[in-house]
């Protein structure tokens, strides 16, 4: 089975220049110029049009267990949404409950995952400890393809990591050879607020970002950050949405901390503004953590993706409908958290990074695909367009023009944050596997099509203070 991309300029994280791309059996085997198309080859005209590596989202939530409901959109519906704006691969996470065994989780989460149309992979979720953890830990790297793991430093009497926790966690990442992530915002500060606002009357939506100020995140952020820098570990930051946070991470990476950022496209696009809207279902809707933020704060995360102090971008996708929202109709503490936005990062990133200058078209491809790949150890398997990849690709119109609505979007939610706002550049193609998956607003996916991507740990690293770490066991590229 071979597609042939023919009259385009490939646009990758280090250049641009005109070649067509043959892919055959789920690779691509050729990128040159005029390549030939055999007999009965499917050739998709990309003149006029950029071919880049597809979309990857280091961070969703599909069908997530969360706050007394499930997510509204599945593995599924999910991936398949994330094809339609050219997103081809997610990373998703594995959330054990509290005491729950690591492994039980992530075979809990792998069978969900078994309808998946698009390739993904897991981080999951440390939530507690004790020895069976630090077991699992191993065994999940060694023997599942998990290089990466996730700690909540916020929902206090839930999935809380503490700082005993934070510790040990991060200490097993680091013999193993595994990236610690964080969601940094101080859960005791959080649950603490949401109590006195709650005692002061004040229960609508409004009260969400009231909760969870800035600086809720910056003190997470540097407690992370100092805590991996003395364990002598890189971290990853998920969605870092206040310049506090922000802070914390350029002036590690300036101190020579390995320390990595991630931004949603909700918080470089979003302001705070929503959560005052009249209408209880509109505001509930964008209640998610951390919380938008006033517009100071977007314009230095935008100004940290430019500098390179942020490396990835993401959605935390994670779609609740209206009817689940009102559970906090009375108490915004009980509205279950999260946003959507896996279609429409590609999109939105691009006529706001791409159109204005803000990004090129080869910074575009490094924090919309590249950098996580290679963060999350899939490259050059993901994130390029090389001979011996996997054929996972978006054909790009830059002219191509769309208004952002919940009642045209694949996803499975009644809601879109981005609701109205008209991008200019869009993608025409998505090739998945080799396959081409959606074209020209039609999506043509097969059930159970996506694959589950094993990620190896690192490879010896300089840590914290400079020296080589050696790895006990040869690193392998799993192509
Ligand atoms: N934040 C959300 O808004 N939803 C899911 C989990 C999270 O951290
Ligand atoms: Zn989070
Ligand atoms: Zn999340």
């Amino acid at each position: 089975m071979s597609v042939l991309i023919k009259g385009g300029t490939v646009v990758t994280a280090e250049q641009s220049f005109r070649a067509d791309v043959l892919c055959t059996d789920g690779k691509i085997t050729q990128v040159g110029p005029d390549l030939d198309a055999a007999d009965g080859i499917e050739v998709v005209d990309a003149g006029g049009q950029y071919v880049m590596p597809g979309g990857i989202d280091p961070h969703t939530h599909m069908q997530l267990p969360f706050m007394g409901t499930v997510a509204s959109e599945d593995f599924y519906t999910g991936t398949a949404a994330g094809l339609a704006g050219g997103t081809t691969c997610i990373i998703d996470f594995v959330i054990p409950a509290p005491q729950q065994s690591l492994m039980e989780a992530y075979n809990q989460w792998r069978e969900w995952s078994e309808k998946a149309v698009a390739d993904y992979a897991f981080h999951v979720a440390v939530t507690w400890w004790d020895e069976s953890v630090h077991h699992d830990m191993g065994r999940l790297v060694e023997e599942f393809g998990v290089n990466s793991f996730k700690h909540f430093m916020a929902y206090k009497g839930a999935i809380m990591a503490d700082d005993e926790i934070l510790v040990n966690s991060f200490t097993r990442a680091w013999e193993l050879g595994a990236l610690p992530t964080v969601h940094a915002e101080n859960g005791e500060l959080v649950w603490q607020l949401q109590r006195k606002l709650l005692d002061m009357g004040i229960t609508g939506p409004e009260g969400h970002p009231q909760s969870r100020p800035p600086e809720v995140e910056g003190e997470a952020a540097n407690r992370a950050i100092r805590i991996a820098q003395v364990l002598k570990t890189p971290v990853y930051l998920v969605h870092v949405s206040a310049k506090e946070a922000l802070e914390a991470v350029i002036r590690a990476r300036n101190e020579g901390q390995r320390v990595f950022g991630e931004v949603l496209a909700g918080h470089l696009m979003v302001n705070d503004s929503v959560y005052l809207d009249k209408s209880f279902e509109k505001a509930a809707a964008h209640v998610m953590s951390p919380p938008f933020r006033p517009k100071d704060h977007q314009r230095e995360l935008w100004r940290g993706l430019q500098s390179g102090n942020l490396q990835t971008t993401a959605t935390d996708h994670c779609c609740f409908c209206a009817d689940q929202k009102a559970a906090g109709r009375d108490d915004f503490s009980k509205i279950p958290n999260g946003t959507g936005g896996v279609e429409n990062r590609m999109e939105v990133l691009w006529d706001a990074g791409v159109n204005t200058g803000k990004l090129t078209m080869n910074e575009f491809v490094r924090v919309t695909s590249t950098n996580a790949a290679q963060i999350f150890n899939m490259y050059p398997r993901k994130g390029s367009v090389l001979a011996g990849a996997d054929a996972d690709l978006v054909v790009w119109d830059p002219e191509g023009t769309k208004t952002i609505s919940a009642k045209t979007h694949f996803q499975n939610v009644d809601y879109n944050i981005f609701e109205g706002m008209t991008v200019k550049g869009k993608a025409s193609h998505t090739i998945s596997q080799g396959n081409v998956v959606y074209k020209d607003g039609e999506l043509n996916v097969e059930r159970g099509a996506g694959r589950y991507i094993h990620r190896p740990p690192f490879a010896p690293y300089f840590d914290a203070i400079g020296k080589v770490r050696e790895r006990t066991k040869p690193f392998s590229v799993d192509r």
